[in-house]
Order: C-alpha cells, then sequence, then structure tokens
C-alpha cells in the first residue's frame, strides 16, 4: 500500500459508537401536576430538588424545556420511561428527543 505521509487511519474499519447527543424535552400540558413533573426529573433525570424545580416551571412558562442531554439509547429510554410513569400515574406528560 502507497504511503500518505501518515499512519492514522482514515475509516477505522471497527464500528465506533455514535457520538452524537440527544436532547430530552419535556412538553407542557395543563393536566399534569407540578409535583409529578419535579418527582420525574428527580428520579429519571437525576437533578436536584431545586433544578427540578426550576426545569418545570421553565417547562410550564414556555411550553417546552430541556430535561438533559444523552447519548441516543440513554435519551430514547428516558422517554420511555417518562412516558410509562405518567401514563401509569395517569398523566398525559409528553417528552421528545431532539438531535443536540
Ligand atoms: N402546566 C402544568 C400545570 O399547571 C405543570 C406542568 C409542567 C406540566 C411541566 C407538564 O412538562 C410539564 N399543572
Amino acid at each position: 500500500m502507497e504511503q500518505t505521509g501518515h499512519a492514522v487511519k482514515e475509516r477505522p474499519e471497527t464500528k465506533k459508537q455514535d457520538p452524537k447527543l440527544y436532547k430530552v424535552v419535556l412538553l407542557n400540558d395543563d393536566y399534569t401536576t407540578m409535583e409529578f413533573v419535579v418527582n420525574v426529573l428527580e428520579n429519571i433525570f437525576q437533578k436536584t430538588p431545586a433544578e427540578a424545580y426550576q426545569i418545570m416551571m421553565h417547562v410550564h412558562v414556555n411550553g417546552r424545556g430541556i430535561a438533559g442531554v444523552y447519548p441516543w439509547e440513554v435519551a430514547e429510554t428516558k422517554v420511555d420511561n417518562v412516558v410509562t410513569a405518567a401514563r401509569e400515574a395517569g398523566f398525559p406528560l409528553k417528552a421528545v428527543t431532539e438531535e443536540a
């Protein structure tokens, strides 16, 4: 093979981890209680009580807000956990992922 002046492969053939990060966005609604959203932020997104309250209020006022930023699989799992917990509690809370 011809030398091109460097030893680093331009295309490693091994499969790399997806480096992209995804935002988990919480959406406001009129029925989910503030307390439930704060609990979700503490339990699923590991926020402190103060952070959780701040994020919840941001979503309440602005319609949407970022709960956290994660690799794809983690972000999708958190959305799933939010929706499952909300439906079990009888709330319509929605969460979506967006490329960060
Ligand atoms: N708007 C809701 C209420 O007044 C509270 C709420 C906040 C709901 C954030 C969803 O993602 C949400 N009870």
